[in-house]
């Protein structure tokens, strides 16, 4: 019978030891003991568009699916806020953090106290600016430039290289916004009859897309040939204000946006938007897939990329049916 006990001893001894992984360095993560529960701590952006209720349904979906302890905190699209709740996910020890940072600036002193408390924070669908990228382990998101590259190619052989772009930035200093800018820039220099008239946030969302449209409309309304929105609820925003104008958008007006959302489908199908560069918010697989990999103590990608491509309203109807959000 005693030797029984000594087996069980030394089994447990055996997997103690086991689960301690290596602390964090970037690639790599400490993992949490067996019988402990994976805590993650999720601080959102907020739910200013269908996508990001979209994003924040896979994340918490597949944490339940599972059984992944996992904390959320909607920070209604405040840093401050987002910065409150990283403070409490570090109070409680969390063995990850996963965040999706409304802005691309002002992270370093709240990253710097999850690195020192050993942890592993995994950036989703935006970047950030810091003076040391150890301070996070990973970002998993789309190429935001290539997008606005996408976007404004297809815009040019639409319109044959010339018209007067309208454009609805996202919210003011976000990686999104920012890269969107960008890359729809690089990709319209070529054709020096595409330009920019006019180009204002409405930050992501639907009600500011319509107002910033109303006000484009009520000042240059014969001169609007061409929208650009960074993301699909602007410019369906966009869209209801041209249409209340008798503009009529998707015809006269010739419409493209970024996200790819149900929402800009049923809008292509009604022939109102021209079409939309895909940004996948479906991430919640990809995020516990990663940690995973990192409890294991493998190392990833600083990037992991989810690819984009755009739809056009031709194909929408058939399209249509398939997409998942
Ligand atoms: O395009 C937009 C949301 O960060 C990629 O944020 C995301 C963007 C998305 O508000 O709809």
């Amino acid at each position: 019978m005693r030797w029984m006990w000594m087996v069980a001893l030394i089994a447990l001894m055996g997997c103690k030891s086991e689960n301690k992984a290596p602390a964090a360095e970037g690639g790599t993560a400490a993992a949490p003991s067996a019988e402990k529960k994976l805590s993650v701590g999720f601080s959102q952006v907020g739910a200013e568009s269908a996508w990001r209720t979209a994003e924040t349904k896979s994340i918490r979906g597949e944490a339940e699916k599972r059984g992944v302890d996992l904390k959320f905190a909607d920070a209604q699209g405040k840093q401050a806020q987002q910065i409150q709740a990283l403070t409490s996910f570090i109070a409680q020890k969390v063995d990850f953090i996963v965040l999706a940072p409304v802005v691309e600036t002002g992270w370093e002193v709240v990253l710097r106290q999850a690195k020192e408390a050993n942890i592993p924070v995994i950036l989703v669908d935006r970047g950030i600016k810091v003076s040391d990228d150890s301070l996070y382990t990973t970002l998993i998101a789309s190429d935001f430039v290539a997008e606005g590259r996408m976007a404004a190619e297809w815009l040019a052989k639409q319109t044959n290289g010339k018209a007067n772009i309208y454009e609805l930035q996202g919210s003011t200093g976000a990686a999104p916004a920012i890269d969107r800018k960008k890359g729809f820039e690089e990709g319209i220099q070529q054709y020096p009859e595409m330009k920019i008239v006019k180009s204002q946030s409405a930050d992501f969302t639907r009600a500011k897309g319509k107002e910033v449209m109303e006000a484009f409309i009520k000042s240059d309304r014969d001169q609007i040939q061409a929208v650009y929105a960074h993301n699909d609820d602007m410019a369906l925003g966009a869209i209801q204000a041209l249409d209340e104008a008798g503009m009529k958008p998707g015809e006269q007006v010739t419409v493209i946006s970024v996200d790819a959302v149900k929402g800009a489908f049923e809008a292509m199908v009604a022939g109102k938007l021209n079409a939309t560069v895909e940004c996948n918010p479906l991430m919640g697989p990809l995020v516990f897939d990663t940690i995973n990999k990192l409890r294991a103590g493998e190392k990833v990608e600083k990037f992991i990329q989810s690819k984009d491509q755009l739809f056009e309203k031709t194909s929408a109807a058939q399209v249509i049916g398939s997409r998942e959000y």
